[in-house]
């Protein structure tokens, strides 16, 4: 996509279906730009536009027959109070699919109205100053928010205080930066105070211990983003199909007595008390002659490598035969949760000799709980406090600093650190060097809100978008 202000036709009016397509009981189409009312004339049989916000009830019209389209309800948006901040109406039509294909064929026939692209609402709004990249994002990803913990995420980000946080950031490394360059400017002359430039480097070092701080998130905001990684790990045949079938309720996943069932990783999303989670079940892992069950094993290490989770599931009256494991869990990078399946199959309680042993075996910082997933035998507890693993592990205090929710927020931060740091190494008698480092970490902070150069980032971010956001 062009940049809006270079292309005549980018400055059209532009229009689309701004609710999901199909049958509903209302259909919503966008039109925006500078002919919103002339397009009003055209489909109506009125001149002159209704009061803005007011929702008013008119017969849609085919701009050229004067056939009636459908009767519905309009509200107009006046510039600069609408999203896109340019003349808006939204046409609330029945929402059938031959309404909506009559109503977007006849906006397509009226001279200066064009289709809308992939996010150019949005885009529209952001190249208007109604939003940061930041908020563009957090638009987004409220749209694609599935559960409750990612939706208060999304709107949070939004609202613009993300935002917030880095513009007076950026205004305080722009502050420091007026200080050295005054130092440049005057360096020579007496009035400058001594130690002004301890100033800006004070200033500095508290942003760095600032951003330090922010990046070390355990990257939460990201993981919460796109879905916490959950893989369900262990040897063959302790029950991890039908800890993932429990889970999901219903067969997403073969369960058989044979070990070596499972081959494939086979994932499935969830919502854990509005946390969004991709379990994963894996293959039993164990040496094998096996081919392709060899690479499933490969699979089952790399996926419980890269997860943000892992449930170990172990066969306990098989670990208590034989005493071993059967899997190693010290390649985990992360902490697990374990679980001793089929305690059904005890015909006695464990004795405390036997306690001692599985205690001696398994890692001192696994959780470990015993239970049955088949007879759903002591399950709620060990999903009880999975649930609340997640929530300490991923839930944002109401008054918490907005975290980082997007990669290339965390690249630039990095990037605006580097500069910082590099600032503060400058020796002072080079204030032209420091000035220079400062100009970039601005510049690095700027990129994530879009105040400059966010060319290469904006086809990607717009991408994303539907048709008519
Ligand atoms: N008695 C008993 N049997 C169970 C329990 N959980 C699972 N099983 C049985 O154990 C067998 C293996 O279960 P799966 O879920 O296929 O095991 P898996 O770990 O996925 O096995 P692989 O895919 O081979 O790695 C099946 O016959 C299940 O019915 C349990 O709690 N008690
Ligand atoms: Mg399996």
């Amino acid at each position: 996509m062009s940049k809006l202000k270079d292309s005549a036709n980018q400055l059209k009016t532009i229009f689309a279906l701004a609710s999901a397509p199909g049958k509903a009981g209302v259909a919503v189409v966008r039109v925006s730009g500078p002919d919103v009312r002339h397009v009003y004339n055209s489909i109506t049989k009125h001149s002159t536009l209704p009061k803005e916000r007011v929702m008013v009830n008119r017969s849609i019209l085919h701009p050229s027959t004067k056939q009636l389209i459908d009767n519905a309800l309009l509200v107009y948006f006046q510039q600069p109070r609408s999203f896109t901040a340019q003349d808006t109406l939204e046409l609330h039509l029945h929402g059938g699919n031959a309404v909506v294909g009559a109503t977007l064929k006849a906006l397509a026939s009226i001279n200066g109205c064009r289709p809308a692209e992939r996010g150019e609402f949005a885009r529209r709004a952001f190249e208007s100053h109604k939003l940061d990249l930041t908020q563009v994002e957090g638009l987004r990803d409220l749209v694609d928010a599935e559960t409750e913990e990612q939706r208060k995420l999304a709107l949070r980000q939004s609202s613009g205080a993300i935002r917030q946080q880095y513009d007076d950031m950026r205004i305080d490394i722009i502050h420091c930066l007026s200080i050295v360059e005054a130092v440049i400017d005057f360096g020579e002359d007496e009035q400058i105070e001594e130690g002004v430039l301890n100033e800006a480097t004070e200033k500095v070092q508290k942003l760095i211990t600032k951003i330090e701080k922010h990046l070390d998130d355990g990257r939460r905001g990201e993981i919460l983003t796109s879905g916490i990684k959950l893989a369900i790990y262990g040897p063959p045949n302790a029950g991890k199909s039908t800890l993932l079938n429990h889970l999901a309720r219903r067969e997403a996943a073969i369960v058989s007595h044979l070990p070596g069932t499972t081959r494939d990783v086979i994932q499935v999303n969830l919502n854990l008390g509005g946390f969004p989670v991709i379990v994963s079940d894996t293959a039993g892992v164990r040496s094998t002659a096996h081919e392709i069950e060899q690479l499933g094993v490969e699979r089952a290490i790399q996926v419980a490598n890269q997860s943000d989770i892992t449930l170990v599931v172990l066969d306990l009256p098989e670990l208590l035969s034989s005493g071993e494991l059967g899997v190693d869990l010290s390649n985990l990078s992360h902490q697990s949760i374990v679980l001793l399946n089929k305690v059904d199959m005890l015909t006695e309680p464990l004795s405390q000799t036997q306690s001692d042993d599985l205690k001696k075996l398994l890692h001192p910082l696994h959780k470990v709980f015993i239970g049955s997933v088949k007879h759903s035998f002591a399950l709620q507890d060990f999903l009880d406090n999975l649930t609340n693993d997640i929530k300490t592990q991923f839930d944002f205090g109401v008054g918490e600093m907005p975290i980082i929710t997007d990669a290339r927020h965390r690249y630039h931060l990095n990037e605006c650190l580097g500069f910082l740091k590099a600032f503060i190494d400058t020796p002072s008698d080079a204030p032209v060097e420091a000035a220079e480092e400062l100009r970039y970490a601005a510049l690095a902070l700027g990129r994530v809100t879009g105040r400059v150069d966010v060319e290469d980032v904006l086809d990607a971010l717009f991408a994303g978008f539907c048709i008519g956001k």
